[in-house]
């Protein structure tokens, strides 16, 4: 399969090099329904050239990709989204984004080893794509925050409703986001961290 580097969300990339600084790798997955807006986290945040493996939506996924909502897109990821970030001078986090639709869902397993956190990713027109996603890491029991992307027709709803429908326990954290912009996604990411830490410190 080729893989392709992507641009969607255009820099700047900072230094591509790893700096020699850093002593903690940590590896974050970033999950959620077909077309939430994985592969743009990933390609705004990483400091490097994101690897992407988008395909072109073609007429043979019509009735069995669900499309609903998001009748504008024209590429889905068929693997992975892979992408770098250097929280400080020490910590790099490498950034897997998963493959939203279900018939690519068995390559979870992989992408899953060695995880210590996600990022649910939801989009407020079309909550129910993410419900399988938040069962599957409840199991697995992988820590994870919920982003809700913000896009400009989605419906604004007050955090604890959002909470009470993805029936999530009050100590996931929700927050929302614009996968599109850097620091919108860094903060995502930052508050995963916190997340994880604060589970070391008191966990359940
Ligand atoms: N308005 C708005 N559009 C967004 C945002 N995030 C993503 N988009 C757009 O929504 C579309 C879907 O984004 P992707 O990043 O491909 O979604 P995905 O979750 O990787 O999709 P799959 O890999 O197919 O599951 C793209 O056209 C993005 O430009 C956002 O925060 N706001
Ligand atoms: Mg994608």
């Amino acid at each position: 399969m080729d893989y392709k580097g992507s641009e969607t969300v255009v820099g700047p990339r900072s230094v591509e090099e790893l700096p020699s600084t850093a002593t903690a790798a940590v590896k974050i997955v970033i999950v959620g329904g077909f077309g939430v807006g994985k592969t743009t986290m990933v390609g705004s945040v990483s400091e490097i050239r994101p690897l992407t493996t988008e395909e072109t939506m073609t007429q043979a996924g019509v009735g069995v990709d669900d499309t609903v909502g998001v009748e504008r897109k024209t590429a889905t990821t068929v693997a992975m989204d892979f992408g770098r970030i250097s929280i400080n001078e020490e910590l790099v986090l490498y950034l897997f984004g998963t493959p939203g639709q279900h018939r690519f869902w068995f390559l979870w397993n992989g992408l899953f080893e060695g995880a210590l956190g996600a990022v649910v990713l939801v989009d407020t027109r079309r909550l129910e794509v993410s419900f399988d996603v938040i069962g599957r890491l409840e199991q697995r029991g992988v820590p994870f925050v919920v982003a809700v992307n913000t896009f400009p027709e989605g419906p604004s709803y007050p955090i604890e409703e959002l909470r009470t429908a993805l029936d999530l326990p009050e100590n996931v954290p929700i927050v929302e986001c614009d996968a599109r912009i850097r620091e919108s996604s860094r903060d995502v990411l930052m508050c995963l961290m916190h997340h994880l830490y604060s589970l070391t410190v008191s966990p359940e």
